[in-house]
């Protein structure tokens, strides 16, 4: 009966890290729309808009003429860069929310790409206050993506798998390069790579692409993914800002093909929801996709362990801080709104899980 029971025992104490490595791996990608701090960054002139009103006041015409220098006079921006009061009470608020938010995930995600975050700072308070205990011990955010025809935001990714080798920023339409369409600098791509938990290398692309130049800016990842071999597991997830029309005619699905790149079945089509509405059209579209490598698709033959569940695929609507409701009970994302602080995001966050293969 004694050995019974230590048999018990030691498998009761063994199975623990059996299941752990057997346990899904999943990637959310969550635009958080602006998430800046509340402290003026010297190099980047157009994160003055973030700034409380009374920081705004103290320095007067100063400000009015910082912001008339980027954005036409009377616009709605430069409203926005006189107007806004981006205090320490809607930072925290828009930070403490957004740890609600994803805490209140069925999963809590093991990566998760960030695009619109200011700045490490903004990560390191996201993970260390909002996100305490969860174990995100991977931050990054390089800050590059300061230029003058954007306002410095830069995609960041937190993580609880850890890094392998250094994380880098890629340009898109710097000055070396093609750029047949004009296309101004945007924010970097960044690329980091991931100690899967049985020790299998996964290549994440955190990507962000500005809806004018959304197809060029896809050219310039798939450059980036054919640098990596073939049989390689790479993800690129992010807002690559297509939308649904770009899919109904073909646009999205051929430069997906052109970089070897799955995308869920999920995203083909306009149905309700995406990740994002836009009010203009009233149509929704999957703005935030995670694409994957042939390596990572289930049917196909493949020395990768693992393999990405295309049809886990989905937005992950689980607070009600997500959510706003329109005159005709019709549910829409929830942008923060700084005048009450409430709100989360205008867009919404995408999930997907990647299992062992058996
Ligand atoms: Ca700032
Ligand atoms: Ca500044
Ligand atoms: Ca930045």
């Amino acid at each position: 009966m004694k050995s019974l029971l230590l048999g018990a025992t030691i498998i009761g104490l063994a199975m623990p890290t059996a299941l752990a490595q057997d346990k899904p791996v999943t990637i959310v990608s969550y635009n958080v729309q602006n998430l800046f701090d509340t402290i003026d960054d010297e190099n980047n002139p157009r994160d003055d808009t973030y700034l409380s009103k009374e920081a705004k006041e103290a320095r007067g015409k100063d400000h009015e003429d910082a912001c008339e220098s980027y954005n036409d006079k009377g616009s709605h921006y430069y409203k926005q860069c006189i107007e806004l009061n981006w205090g320490e009470e809607s930072y925290k608020q828009k930070l403490m929310t957004l740890g609600a938010v994803i805490r209140s995930f069925p999963e809590t995600p093991d990566i998760l790409v960030l695009p619109e975050t200011e700045n490490k700072k903004v990560l390191d308070d996201l993970v260390n206050k909002a996100l305490a205990g969860l174990d995100y011990t991977s931050v990054i955010q390089l800050d590059t993506s300061n230029n003058e025809h954007n306002r410095g935001i830069d995609v960041g990714i937190i993580s609880r798998l850890p890094l392998k080798g250094e994380p880098e920023t890629i340009k898109v339409f710097g000055e070396d390069g093609d750029n047949p369409h004009d296309c101004q600098p945007t924010r970097d791509i960044v690329k980091a790579q991931f100690e899967m938990p049985d020790g299998e290398t996964m290549h994440v692309f955190g990507v962000h692409s500005a809806y004018q130049c959304r197809k060029d800016a896809m050219e310039v990842l798939n450059k980036e993914r054919a640098k990596l071999p073939d049989d390689a597991n790479v993800v690129a997830a992010g807002d690559f800002n297509f939308n649904c029309t770009d899919i109904q005619n073909g646009e999205f699905q051929a430069l997906a093909r052109e970089g070897n790149w799955s995308y869920p079945p999920e995203i083909v089509g306009c149905a309700a929801p995406g990740s994002a509405f836009y009010y203009k059209d009233q149509s929704w579209s999957f703005l935030d996709m995670i694409l994957v490598s042939g390596a990572l698709r289930p049917d196909q033959d493949s020395n990768s362990t693992w393999f990405a569940d295309l049809g886990s695929f989905h937005t992950v609507v689980t607070h009600p801080s997500q959510y706003a409701q329109d005159a005709r009970n019709r549910v829409r994302p929830k942008r923060f709104n700084p005048d009450n602080n409430q709100g989360a995001s205008d867009h919404w966050p995408v999930l997907m899980r990647f299992l062992k293969r058996f």
